[in-house]
């Protein structure tokens, strides 16, 4: 009788437990699947984003820097880490301004133009004062990302003839 008991017992326990496993293993895939969404939305480009992996105004060869690791950015010479959502927040968060390669928030700081001309007339680089700050420097205007019209009633006639255009940037790489 014990034995019958113990039987149906082991029955019962293995009808209920595996089903257990079953939606316990569907619902972990199911968080892991939430949480490698959230982390993608988290890296989805922004105005100071080229795209999903590229960041705007950094040196080619810098772009190794600018990958999350753990969710996070480390200054690339004053070494502080900090949550990769701090760079190019228009907050100067390092000590050697490196968080804030796209934007004008860190003083001193370099912007490297998306892209560069064969025309020696246009920049590869400007200081980050000059990020949005109207006129456009670079030869695609990548720099004013933000479409800032600063100065008005400027004509583009005028503009052209002074070969110095504002926002909206036209195109001029070649
Ligand atoms: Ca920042
Ligand atoms: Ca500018």
């Amino acid at each position: 009788m014990s034995k019958l008991f113990y039987r149906f017992v082991r029955r019962k326990i293995s009808f209920f437990i595996i089903p257990s496993i079953i939606i316990s293993v569907i619902f972990i895939l199911y968080q892991l699947k939430i949480f490698y969404d959230l982390s993608a939305t988290s890296l989805k480009p922004n105005a100071v984003q080229i795209n999903e992996r590229m960041i705007i105004g950094i040196h080619p060869q810098e772009q190794r820097f600018y990958i999350p690791r753990n969710g996070n950015f480390t200054c690339i010479k004053s070494g502080e880490i900090m949550e990769f959502k701090k760079v190019n927040d228009n907050y100067c968060d390092c000590d050697d301004g490196t968080d804030e390669p796209g934007t004008n928030a860190c003083p001193d700081g370099i912007f490297y133009c998306t892209r560069i001309s064969s025309n020696k007339k246009f920049p590869k680089m400007i200081p980050s004062s000059k990020v949005n700050d109207g006129i456009c420097d670079c030869c695609d205007g990548s720099e004013e990302f933000n479409n800032n019209v600063i100065i008005k009633n400027f004509p583009r006639d005028s503009q052209k003839h002074s070969r110095h255009f504002l926002v909206p940037c036209p195109n001029l790489c070649e």
